[in-house]
């Protein structure tokens, strides 16, 4: 169905979210309707955020607001819809909007499969009452559920719509982009270049994929690598994980900004325990990239102070090559933390490959090579 109507049925004029690639129609809607705008439109940092920002709109105003968000969110809301939204909290309804990544029958990446499998059980033990949109669902029939739905948001309870791949259209199309002249991929292959043999912790993403790439256009083993292809916004913490256990090794973490606002928190950790081994890379290009482009608040906030806030020893931003070689170099052999902020591009190759090892061989790699090589 097309989203206009699927948003006409809803009759929400305030949208918050998280952007996802099966969502991508909804999210170039809104931005093309309302860009960013606290009144109408807010791309959050995850998915609980939207919740807890939807619960403060219902507050203000009486209303109800949807929270757009792919399926991996779903862990991401358990606590603030368990603990705030529930009617037997504080009763506050909100419409979800979910992509259904992972559906069973349908293939897709290995980090979607079991979240695709209990999309719908998870919302039914949130006692979030959940449709399926599918391509061959009718505007009736959503306007027939929403008839139903409205009596349930009277009532304080909370509603899903699941949407199925390609099941909404929108002929429109929306151009991200940004003044940074860095692309992603080149990033990589430079940070490949200083890293060698040391271990790199990579974010959700596309980043991941070019990552794999780029070693296997290298001839290298992907050993080095953890791709960190689900549970976005953590890699940082998987890292610092492994460098305080390997304190004689060099531990690389790449991140994206969406992820890095996803779990800021993850940054006052690394600077209290300040691993000494340890370099935070983050790729900055203001912008969801790997699910369409759509905006983070990441072009506007300052990274770097932050980063030194939270008590990182040295942290520096970077927006060419020759800057981001040299900073590369000088974190391999400097003796405490580091983060490298690169402002990026927003883009990538249309023919960029995904990982063709499994997770699990990847984790078993990684492992062997941490036990073997690194103190
Ligand atoms: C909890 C969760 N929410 C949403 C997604 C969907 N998702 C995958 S990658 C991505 C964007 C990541 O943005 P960023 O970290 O800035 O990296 P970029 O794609 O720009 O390189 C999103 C939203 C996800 N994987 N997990």
């Amino acid at each position: 169905m097309k989203v206009e109507k699927l948003v006409e049925i809803i009759g929400s004029d305030f949208y918050t979210g998280v952007p996802d690639s099966q969502l991508k129609s909804l999210c170039n809607y809104l931005m093309n309707t309302y860009g960013i705008d606290s009144h109408h439109h807010i791309i959050a940092a995850n998915e609980g955020n939207c919740t807890a920002i939807a619960a403060g709109y219902h507050l203000a105003t009486g209303k109800v607001a949807v929270v757009y968000m792919q399926n991996s969110g779903e862990g991401n809301i358990i606590n603030p819809v368990a603990s705030l939204l529930n009617d037997k909290v504080y009763a506050i309804p909100v419409v979800f909007v979910i992509g259904w990544r992972g559906e069973p029958g349908i293939h897709d990446e290995p980090q979607h499969i079991y979240q695709g499998e209990v999309t719908i059980k998870l919302l039914d033990d949130m006692g979030i009452k959940s449709f399926v949109i599918s391509q061959d669902t009718t505007e009736e029939e959503v306007s027939e559920c929403m008839k139903e739905y409205r009596e349930l948001l009277a009532a304080g309870k909370d509603v899903a719509f699941v949407i199925r791949k390609g099941a909404l259209k929108y002929d429109e199309k929306v151009v991200y982009k940004n003044d940074n002249s860095m692309v992603r991929e080149e990033i990589i292959q430079h940070i490949v270049k200083v890293t060698g043999e040391d271990p790199i912790v990579s974010t959700t993403g596309k980043a991941s994929r070019e990552l794999f790439e780029t070693r296997t256009a290298n001839n290298q083993s992907h050993k080095y690598d953890f791709l960190t292809v689900g549970s976005m916004g953590h890699s940082s913490s998987i890292a610092l994980g492994v460098a305080v256990n390997k304190p004689d090794t060099k531990v690389w973490c790449v991140d994206g900004d969406g992820a890095l606002l996803m779990h800021m928190g993850s940054m006052a950790l690394l600077g209290a325990n300040s691993p000494e081994n340890m370099v935070h890379i983050v790729i900055n290009n203001g912008a969801h990239e790997t699910v369409g482009g759509m905006p983070t608040v990441a072009s506007n906030i300052d990274i770097v102070a932050i980063a030194r806030a939270c008590g990182y020893p040295y942290a520096v931003s970077v927006d060419n090559f020759e800057d981001l070689d040299k900073e590369l170099i000088k974190a391999k052999t400097a003796g405490h933390l580091s983060l490298i902020e690169v402002k990026c591009s927003i883009g990538a190759r249309d023919d960029l490959g995904r990982p063709t090892t499994t997770a699990l061989e990847n984790k078993e790699n990684f492992m062997e090579y941490l036990k073997e090589c690194c103190r």
